[in-house]
């Protein structure tokens, strides 16, 4: 067990806890940012020394920190290694000095160069973006560039408001404490309710009465987007959390300490956009609205293209459509495919089907893929679970019920086969006849349809390779099981013809990784491979 404590960051004192991103039962990577800190002169985000599980967590959101206050404890998985503070070889790259102190740096009568503030033992600090442009028109506060060493990721506020006159620095850049940043000419400060002077130099970090953690202060100075549609204000992780969803920040209320757009803004940001559902949005593609403001749906006239003709969707695929659209978008997908030696398992599987058509079934390939999904499930928990409501904490479920993609005349329904665990593949098999056939005649009740923990979607008796099955949510995989086919197997001295089953496992990269995705499709094949092991 370590302690992490906040590292050395420079004249940084008391500096406001703005975001706890991590929480206990964590599993961090090194380097992972752990905790969000904001003075008046920069964002930073501390990050974990060395990988591990989070036990607990020392801090809250609004407590005050400098060096050396405990974050939290983590159980090391790795041997940490510490993250000592980038000790440049002595690459050349002299950071580019400022000619003038950064508090005395107005080169004209409203003009100044603003240069990095005191970023403390930070020296050679990578550029990693810059957030502004020259003739840009930005807020006082409002983020400059990104700098990133192997410690923290800070940005650097503009300490005015002001026009970009001229950019002094671009990514890939090193600089240290008094490398200019760039040429700011000041602007009236009508929004300013804090008379300031015009062109001041960044201050020094309020010192926040020490025994008051409580929520960070709020600033009277407007956001910056406010001013002249500046870019938003956020942290670097928040930003790429954004871009990978594909929200524009700028959309974004945020609820930060001087409007700052928090991680959990965002979410409320797409969990809002999905939950307008399909009247809303400016784009709509059949029906269904399209988020993020994507180009609105193609109108054609196909028949001026040639004949058509207009079938409305069946009552199945009009009301299953937004569902699968939700689950599509939502849920951030992986496939991971595989293929399971089915040869003794079929010949199994075979010899014992003139028992059971003499008991009015078939024993098809699935009750034992069912069979062996249960198996892989108890040893997988996580892929048996459910995201709760707040996103936050997985719910994994004790009972195994297994949801089955019947394909019907009406359109696709999924059936859930409960308790699959306690009961054998004749069972299993028998179950599964009568609920297809309910399912075909239009007979399934909702009670029938409900409850699922894991869904199997078989195209084995139709044909084809893989595909990519779409999650059943709030289930976080299904299985998509393909026709096997008889492939020469290299056994290490000759090719030999074996029967292979193609999967297609799709997850919630938001639960699973794909390295535990890979685990479980190889324990599964590992499972249908040895039939030992499935009757067992
Ligand atoms: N490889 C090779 N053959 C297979 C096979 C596989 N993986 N799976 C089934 N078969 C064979 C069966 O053995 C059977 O052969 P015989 O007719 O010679 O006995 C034939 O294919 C038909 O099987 P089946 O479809 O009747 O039975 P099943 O248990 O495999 O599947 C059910 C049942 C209900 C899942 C299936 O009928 C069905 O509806 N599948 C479609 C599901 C679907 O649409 N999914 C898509 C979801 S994404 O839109």
């Amino acid at each position: 067990m370590s302690q992490v404590v906040v590292p050395d960051i420079g004249d940084f004192k008391e500096v406001a806890v703005i975001e706890i991103l991590v929480k206990p039962g964590d599993t961090v990577a090194k380097e992972q940012s752990l905790i969000t800190l904001e003075s008046d002169k920069a964002t930073m985000e501390i990050p974990s020394p060395s990988a591990g599980v989070v036990k607990e967590v020392k801090v809250k959101a609004g407590d005050k920190v400098s060096q050396g206050s405990p974050i939290l404890e983590l159980d090391a998985k790795a041997e940490p290694k510490k993250a000592e503070p980038t000790k440049q070889d002595p690459k050349k790259q002299e950071p580019k000095k400022q000619e003038a102190a950064p508090s005395a740096a107005a080169s004209g009568p409203r003009t100044q160069t603003v240069a990095v503030p005191d970023i403390g033992d930070f020296k050679e600090v990578e550029v990693i973006e810059v957030l502004v442009k020259p003739g840009e028109k930005i807020a006082k506060e409002q983020s400059l560039v990104t700098l990133e060493s192997d410690k923290a990721t800070m940005e650097i506020p503009s300490p005015a408001a002001g026009v970009v006159k001229e950019l002094k620095l671009k990514p890939g850049d090193k600089v240290s404490q008094g490398s200019a940043i760039l040429v700011l000419e000041g602007t009236e400060q009508r929004a300013e309710p804090r008379a300031e002077p015009k062109a001041e130099a960044p201050k020094a970090a309020p010192s926040a009465p020490k025994a008051a953690p409580g929520p960070a202060p709020r600033s009277p100075v407007p956001e910056a987007r406010e001013e002249g549609g500046a870019k938003p204000h956020a942290s670097p992780s928040v930003r790429k959390f954004a871009r990978e969803l594909g929200v524009d920040l700028a959309q974004v209320q945020g609820s930060g300490p001087k409007g700052r757009i928090l991680h959990t803004d965002v979410q409320a940001f797409v969990k809002g956009a999905l939950a307008r559902g399909p009247s809303a949005g400016p784009a709509k593609a059949g029906g269904t609205a399209l988020p993020f403001n994507l180009p609105a749906w193609p109108d054609v006239d196909f028949a001026k293209f040639g004949p058509v003709e207009t079938k409305p969707l069946s009552r199945i695929q009009k009301l299953s459509g937004p569902y699968l659209h939700r689950n599509w978008i939502s849920i951030p997908h992986v496939t991971q495919c595989d293929d399971a030696d089915i040869t003794d398992l079929e010949a199994f599987r075979k010899a014992q089907t003139a028992e059971t058509e003499k008991k009015g079934f078939k024993l098809t390939m699935l009750a034992f893929m069912i069979k062996a999904c249960v198996t892989a499930l108890k040893q997988y928990p996580q892929f048996n679970a459910s995201l709760d409501k707040s996103g936050e904490n997985i719910i994994i479920k004790k009972y195994y019920h297994v949801g089955v993609a019947v394909d019907t005349p009406g359109g696709l329904v999924v059936p859930v086969v409960k308790d699959a665990d306690r009961k054998g593949v004749f069972d299993l098999a028998h179950e599964l006849s009568e609920i297809s056939k309910k399912a075909r005649d239009g007979k399934l009740g909702p009670g029938d349809m409900q409850g699922g923990t894991f869904s199997i979607s078989s195209l084995g008796g139709i044909g084809g390779s893989y595909f990519t099955p779409i999650i059943n949510a709030p289930e976080v995989a299904i299985l998509g099981v393909s026709r096997s086919v008889m492939k020469p197997v290299w056994d290490g001295k000759a090719f030999q013809p074996r029967l292979m089953l193609p999967l297609a496992l799709s997850y919630d990269h938001r639960v699973i990784d794909g390295a535990t995705a890979a685990r479980f499709t190889s324990y599964l094949v590992s499972v249908l491979s040895d039939i030992r092991k499935l009757i067992l």
